[in-house]
């Protein structure tokens, strides 16, 4: 039996993975690098440093550390622009009703988000008092496509891996939930998502009774 689901935020909960999108591509365009969705797929569920260089490396650029600094802050600056005005009604459908299910079920929750905005997004979402913890990326050394995250959860929640089921839309987090050894929900593309353990089309998709019971 399972006794937590651990969630991603970006593109699971909310759309900001198209704000994250438009960021990057702003940066892109402004660097001259090639930059499209397709690209981007890479990028999604990395953290902001680490974008960064695969964004660079595609376009084989190398830049000295200050102006690595000033293009994440530029970037995150155009993205903070972007998810300023978000509320409630930015939730995707069936987010909050997801996570109260596991809430009714007696589980526990977890935000296991890359993104150093989280709290602050969770907040303006209203959805911050559904989480039991929510794990700091800073705090972990290594970001997904690792298991840090993931497993810095289960250690907070004091349960084993095989008690977790982790929840996203990214390749990365995907990757990252399995070499936590936990069981993995991909929300999105089942082309994209092709080594999770189950693909579901969206959150609103997402009935805890058919893993719960598993
Ligand atoms: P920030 P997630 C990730 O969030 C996004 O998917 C990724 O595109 C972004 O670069 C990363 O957060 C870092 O975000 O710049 O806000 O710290 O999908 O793990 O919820
Ligand atoms: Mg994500």
């Amino acid at each position: 039996p399972i006794s937590a689901v651990l969630f991603d935020l970006d593109g699971v909960l909310t759309d900001t993975a198209h704000a994250h999108y438009a960021a990057w591509k702003r940066l892109a365009d402004e660097l001259g690098v090639p930059f499209d969705e397709a690209t981007n797929e890479a990028l999604k569920g990395v953290d902001r440093m680490g974008s960064l260089d695969l964004l660079l490396r595609h376009g084989g650029l190398s830049v000295d550390p200050e102006s690595r600094d000033a293009l994440a802050s530029r970037k995150n600056g155009w993205y903070l622009d972007a998810i300023q005005a978000y509320g409630p009604a930015d939730l995707f459908p069936g987010a909050r009703e997801a996570l109260c299910a596991v809430r009714d079920a007696g589980l526990r929750s977890a935000l296991c988000s890359a993104s150093r905005n989280a709290p602050a997004l969770i907040d303006r979402l209203g959805i911050a008092d559904l989480f039991d913890i929510v794990v700091d990326p800073a705090s972990v050394p290594h970001g997904k496509p690792a298991p840090d995250i993931f497993l810095a959860a289960a250690r907070q929640l004091d349960l084993s891996a095989d008690r977790c089921l982790g929840v996203e839309d990214a390749p990365a987090g995907v990757a990252a939930i399995h070499a936590a050894g936990m069981f993995a929900i991909g929300i999105g593309d089942p082309q994209v998502l092709s080594d999770a353990d189950r693909v579901i089309p969206s959150i609103a998709d997402f009935r805890l009774e058919d893993y719960h019971a598993r």
